[in-house]
């Protein structure tokens, strides 16, 4: 292929420190943020596939610290699986890939960012749940991420997006958005909106621990939605915790409270029937057995008594997220139709709705579970 023919994500790859016989490219993935492609190149008949990111601008205003934060963060956790001889290594942690100058990113002729990772082979993700099995590796995988990163020590990670999950900054934007109704919508979200006016107070809960030092500051992922975490396709166990773009200081709760939104169901996140959406308590009760069986290492007992807390307060923090984005005219997530951002609004309502409705069986089932974890 002539150099002019290449696609322009083609010609920032062969900027990055890659060996042999490039043999195509293309787009894949579903994440909501970044534009993400893969490669295959051919060394010496052994074929390689690497990830290719273009790294969200809109979204992470300051690309280099978000790379810092993940070679630290991948080092880091590399040293701990060295160390408990792990193997397979290449395949339980992303491998950031240096461009040829050294950098971990490269940028293109118009000044994006890109960043390359080693394609991590034989895994897939799950949009959704469909076993308690799966539910359990899912909670287990992301309480080992967090343990892994505990003693990650000093400096602190850079805020990638400052107040990410702080409930009271995303009311401010939903109001202004609100005022502002800058596409007209809000005619058609009068019952969205009032449930989140209704569920303002209770949602700061999570925000104010943290701020107030009820439950502590952690290194956390930030963003542990069922589809970042890849599965081996051979054991079908959990293999490695992806997209690290949002991993810096919160609380052990903001990945707990995603998990259970994206895992205790078998609704997508944007599903139009809301009669299935339905929070499911074998699911529930499966990935807090899987998470508790590692995190109990470290929980404190206010974290503990706020598990079912960070569930409801995830899955509100994100409906109000989409709801705010179909306002303000679907800037910052990719959709696929007009009222995307409203569907899954409207179905993390219907989650919060269902997880309401059994809310002392799920508590029940949170304080069995601990209680079976810590041996009693
Ligand atoms: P986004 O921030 O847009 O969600 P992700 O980093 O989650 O981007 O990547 C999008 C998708 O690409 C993931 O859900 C996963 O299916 C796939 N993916 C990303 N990195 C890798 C990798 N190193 N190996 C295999 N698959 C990957
Ligand atoms: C985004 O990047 P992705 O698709 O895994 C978002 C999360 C939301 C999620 C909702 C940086 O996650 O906060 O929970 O969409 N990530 C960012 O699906 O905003
Ligand atoms: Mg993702």
């Amino acid at each position: 292929m002539s150099l002019n023919a290449r696609l322009p994500f083609e010609e920032v790859i062969h900027r990055f420190a890659l060996y042999g016989e490039f043999e195509g490219a293309q787009s894949f993935g579903k994440g909501h943020i970044n534009n993400t492609y893969r490669s295959v190149w051919n060394q010496a008949g052994t074929r390689v596939r690497y990830t290719h990111q273009r790294i969200n601008e809109r979204v992470f205003a300051r690309p280099g610290e978000v790379m810092e934060n993940i070679e630290r963060v991948t080092k880091h956790i590399t040293a701990g699986l060295v160390r408990d001889e792990m193997g397979d290594r290449s395949r339980r942690v992303l491998t950031v890939i240096p461009a040829k100058d050294g950098k971990p990113w490269a940028r293109d002729d118009e000044g994006g960012w890109w960043r390359t990772y080693l394609f991590i082979e034989g895994s897939h993700t799950l949009e959704v749940t469909s076993t308690p099995e799966e539910a359990r590796f899912l909670g287990k995988s992301i309480a080992c991420f967090q343990r892994q990163l505990a003693d990650l020590g000093s400096p602190r990670l850079h805020e990638t997006i400052p107040g990410f999950h702080d409930m009271e900054k995303r009311y401010a934007r939903f109001y202004e958005a609100l005022s502002g109704d800058c596409r007209g919508r809000a005619k058609d979200a009068r019952g969205e909106i009032d449930f989140m006016r209704e569920n303002e107070e209770r949602g700061a809960v999570l925000i104010r621990a943290l701020r107030e030092g009820t439950i502590p500051e952690r290194v956390c992922h930030n963003d542990t939605k069922i589809n970042n975490i890849l599965i081996d396709d051979e054991s079908s166990q959990a293999l490695c915790v992806i997209d690290l773009d949002t991993v810096m200081p919160g609380a052990s709760l903001f990945d707990v409270g995603d998990l259970i939104r994206t895992v205790a169901t078998r609704a997508a996140e944007d599903e139009r029937d809301l009669s299935r959406v339905d929070f499911d308590l074998v699911f529930f009760e499966a990935l807090m057995d899987g998470y508790l069986s590692e995190a109990l290492q470290f929980l404190t007992p206010a974290e503990t008594a706020l598990l079912c807390e960070s569930g409801r307060n995830i899955t509100q923090i994100m409906g109000l997220r989409f709801l705010t984005d179909y306002l303000e005219g679907d800037h910052y997530y990719h959709t696929e139709r007009p009222d995307h951002n409203m569907d899954r609004c409207r179905t993390q309502i219907a989650l919060i709705k269902s997880m309401d409705a059994k809310w002392g069986e799920a508590e029940k089932i949170a304080a069995r579970r601990w209680k079976l974890n810590s041996g009693g």
